[in-house]
């Protein structure tokens, strides 16, 4: 190895280094729930984490049927079992129509669907559009707002609500 590949090298080590510091490369948790079916009876957890330039929903989930799910953040953070009507529609500040395959779409509160195998349990990530300051201001506004996991499998398209059948499972964010 000469002299140039050798300092080549360390200058790109270093901005690696450099880049994933001021990236806040440290996954940060920003707010999460606690979910509970309609029995009231506890089936996991979602998180939401700041990535820096990135931001996921971390879903935990046990119990749950297998199949694809629709999964939201709706815009009243109150879970009255059974049916979680409490927490009314998708969250949706701008005043958009549902679905990320809509023209006129989407809510903010439109999340991807998730997968759950037959076991009943999964872990996965679905990412979050905004801003940390965007997301934490329509989180945490006057009457909060709820995570919901849907019976069936959301159609991104039909509006207001993807057409996925029942509300399975809820939880209120709470500031992380
Ligand atoms: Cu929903
Ligand atoms: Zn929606």
């Amino acid at each position: 190895m000469n002299t140039k590949t050798i300092s080549l090298s360390l200058a790109s080590a270093l901005a690696l280094a450099g880049c994933s510091t001021m990236d806040g490369a440290e996954p940060r948790e920003l707010a999460m729930a606690n979910l509970s079916n309609s029995s009231g009876q506890p089936v996991g957890t979602a998180t939401l984490v700041d990535y820096g330039t990135s931001r996921a929903m971390r879903v935990m989930v046990t119990g749950i049927p297998a199949g694809p799910h629709g999964f939201h953040l709706h815009t009243t953070g109150t879970c009255t079992p059974p049916d979680f009507q409490s927490a009314g529609g998708h969250l949706n500040p701008e005043d958009n129509e549902h679905g990320r395959l809509n023209p006129d779409g989407k809510h903010l509160g439109d999340l991807l669907n998730i997968d759950v195998p037959a076991s009943g349990t999964l872990t996965t990530e679905v990412p979050v559009d905004g801003t940390p300051d965007y997301l934490m201001e329509e989180l945490f506004d006057a009457d909060g707002t709820a995570v919901m996991i849907h019976s069936g499998a959301d159609d991104y398209r039909t509006n207001p609500s993807g057409d996925a059948g029942s509300r399975i499972a809820c939880g209120v964010l709470t500031r992380a």
